[in-house]
């Protein structure tokens, strides 16, 4: 199973790709989770992404491609994958399908996970004080729902027209999305 998580900050898509990946045995590919931790490891390309980060903007896609590019040459992708992340605009739409077309692969659908933004802010606030990720503040949170209606909302209508797009409520408890998802790409719970 190839599958594409689409949503806006803190509509559920890490929480619900971790899920998955139990289920399908596939890999967990979160870009952000790359991107955490090539700063926590403080590397080059950390310390360029972390100021971007903090701040709610999209790191640039050369990263993003290398850094995709580079987890997609290991071999457990071969099997499937979630990608949880990638792509949050139509340039990054573009360079995953060229990306997956170069390893002779297609991903089987996208799915977007659907919340109200009222709803966004109350579960980003909630990890704030959880987690204290350094872009989950306020002002972060308004600058990244504003990046995701202006690039990433263009990257859900080409899926749209493209007919590739599944559209899941993600309001409601962590099993009830999951188990919608699970139902749209025809899974079973063992
Ligand atoms: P991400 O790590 O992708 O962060 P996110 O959009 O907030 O989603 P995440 O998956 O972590 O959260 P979730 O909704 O599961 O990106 C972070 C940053 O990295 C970006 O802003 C950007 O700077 C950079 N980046 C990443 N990918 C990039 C790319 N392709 N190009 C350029 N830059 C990129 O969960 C949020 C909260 O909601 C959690 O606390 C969770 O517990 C809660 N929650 C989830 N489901 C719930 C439910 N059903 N009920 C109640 N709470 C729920």
């Amino acid at each position: 199973m190839r599958l594409v998580l689409l949503g806006a900050p803190g509509s559920g898509k890490g929480t619900q790709a971790a899920r998955l990946k139990e289920y399908l045995q596939v890999p967990h590919i979160s870009t952000g989770d790359l991107l955490r931790a090539e700063v926590a490891a403080q590397s080059p390309l950390g310390l360029q992404a972390k100021e971007v980060m903090a701040r709610g903007d999209l790191v640039s896609d050369d990263i993003l491609l290398g850094m995709l590019r580079d987890r997609f040459s290991r071999d457990d992708t071969r099997a499937g994958f979630i990608l949880d992340g990638y792509p949050r605009n139509l340039a990054q739409a573009a360079a995953l399908g060229e990306l997956l077309a170069d390893l002779g692969q297609s991903f089987d659908a996208a799915i977007q996970l659907e919340v109200d933004n009222e709803l966004l802010v109350e579960r980003l606030a909630g990890r704030a004080q959880a987690e204290g990720r350094a872009d989950d503040n306020p002002e972060s949170v308004r600058k990244r729902l504003q990046v995701y209606d202006q690039q990433t909302a263009p990257v859900i209508e080409y899926y749209r027209q493209q007919d590739q797009l599944t559209v899941i409520d993600g309001v409601g408890s962590l099993d009830e999305v999951l188990n919608r998802i699970l139902g749209a790409i025809q899974v079973e719970k063992p």
